[in-house]
Formats: C-alpha cells, structure tokens, sequence
C-alpha cells in the first residue's frame, strides 16, 4: 500500500518519469522556509545557489530537516522501496523577471552512479508556474540511454555550470511539471528536463533534493558520502555525511567544498 502517492500517480511517474504537484506542507509552513532562505542569501550576500550546490543542505539544519521531510521521504518510498539515502541537493532559483533558463539535460549523464537509479524531489519554496520557468520534461525519457551526448554551450544565463544541453529535443509532446509554494515535483535522472525564463514579477526558488537506493553507487570517485533517510543500508557503498550542529557548521562547509571539489575533478577527467 503506497503512503503518499497515488496508484495513478506512481504509474504516471513510471510513464512518464516524472510527477507533479504533491503536497508537502501548508503556505504558512513554506513561507518559513522563504524565510529562512532570504535570511541566508541576505547573510551572505550572494545567490545561495552560487555556493550551495550538490549538498547544498549540509551545513544547515533547517535544511538538513528538509531533506528528510518524512512525508516527502514517505513518497520516494513509494517510487524506490524502504531503503532510501539522500546524497545531495542543490538552490535552483531565478529573480523576478529573470532570462535564465536552464537547457535540456539529463541528470544521469552526470551524476556517475550505477545502476543509474537516482529521483530527485524538487520543492517549491514559491510558485513555480509556465509563467515563472517552472520545469518541464520530455514524458518517457526515463526508458532510453543512462548517458546522452550533451554539448557545452556555457551561455551565460544557463544555470548549468558549463550550459549542458541536449541538443535537437522533440518539444512537441513535453510536460510541464507546475508546482505552487509548498508542493513538489519528483523526476527520474535519465529524465531529460530543462526550465525557461521567469517571466513573471514574483520569484522561482527551486530546492531539489537527490535520492537513491543505497545499493546505487557512485563511480566517479571514491569517499562519496551520503545520509540514510529511511530504513537501512545494508551495502555501504557511501560513508556517513556529517550532522550540522548549527547554521554555517564549519566541519559541513569543508564537507561540502570537498564534495565540490570531488565533483569538479570527476568533471574535468570526464573532458
Ligand atoms: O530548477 C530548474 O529549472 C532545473 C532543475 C534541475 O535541473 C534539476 O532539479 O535536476
């Protein structure tokens, strides 16, 4: 018996690769989250996503809580069993009318794990609308090659670090995946997806948390880290992600550029 999702809508995730909207909390409970996250961008005086960016979570335990939301938790349990870690998130946000965009792509193609088997959650901290450049998908994506060609465009209002694109997408049959403040969408990383402009005078603020199976490994280098948000792992494939004790814990800061560095260097090896 499912826990969150809906027979039809785990079927359609199964379809298509993707599901949306499912609800997460009330408006006066994400407006808490806005909160918190316009205190953040304000202490640092930058775009939480130009630094908290593939375990953007990890240093803040408000976040940190976030990632293991148990109903959101409860609903990748309906996707891919028991057993669940979480092994990063990442800010997707874009100002009020704001022409960045983010190119169609395929997480998988990146991502280095295998089997390659990895959801995503993504949280509306605000509306994310056709409008506002919510995201969108090519239905069915899911079922082809774990790694597609991509070309590095690096257009300076992509999002993505080198501006990834597929190119040549079939934008005839694509869904868009329209999320309000306080729901979420949930996508398959073979799922090729890609965002528009904000168009609207309101902002986007995306918060998208990765998830796996604990017998999924990364391969692209060793000492990948990860916390266990439901069940067990019995194949300890990922060492144990530290606990933030505060706001900007500095044993997870460290954790976190390792993380980055680690990143960037499978990237660099990848060219
Ligand atoms: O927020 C967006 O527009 C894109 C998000 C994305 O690419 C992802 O969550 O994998």
């Amino acid at each position: 018996m499912p826990k969150v999702l809906t027979a039809k809508e785990i079927d359609r995730y199964h379809r298509d690769g993707a599901v949306a909207p499912v609800t997460l909390m009330s408006r006066a409970e994400i407006a808490e989250y806005k909160r918190k996250f316009d205190a953040l961008e304000a202490t640092i005086g930058a775009e939480a996503q130009s630094r908290y960016r593939i375990k953007a979570h990890l240093p803040f335990p408000w976040l940190t809580e976030l990632t293991r939301h148990p109903r959101m938790i409860d609903a990748v349990e309906d996707l891919i069993g028991p057993d669940v870690i979480c092994w990063g998130s990442s800010f997707f946000t874009k100002k009020p009318r704001d022409a960045r965009f983010v190119s169609w792509h395929q997480d998988s193609t990146y991502y280095g794990l295998e089997p390659p088997e990895s959801i995503t959650c993504w949280i509306a901290f605000t509306n994310a609308r056709m409008e506002t450049g919510c995201m969108r998908i090519v239905p069915g994506s899911h079922k082809g090659p774990a790694i597609l060609p991509h070309v590095e465009t690096y257009d300076k209002n992509n999002l993505l670090a080198r501006g990834q694109t597929i190119q040549d997408v079939d934008e005839s049959k694509l869904v868009y995946l329209e999320v309000d403040a306080g729901e979420f969408s949930i996508h398959h990383n073979k799922t090729i997806h890609s965002s528009q402009p904000n168009h609207a005078d309101t902002p986007r603020i995306g918060f998208a948390v990765h998830f796996a199976a604990p017998h999924v490994r990364q391969t692209q280098f060793k000492g990948a880290t990860a916390a266990v948000v439901r069940g067990k792992d019995r194949f300890w494939h990922w060492q144990a992600d530290p606990e933030p004790a505060k706001d900007f814990d500095p044993v997870c800061l460290a954790a976190l550029d390792e993380a980055w560095q680690r990143y960037r260097t499978a990237m660099k090896a990848q060219h």
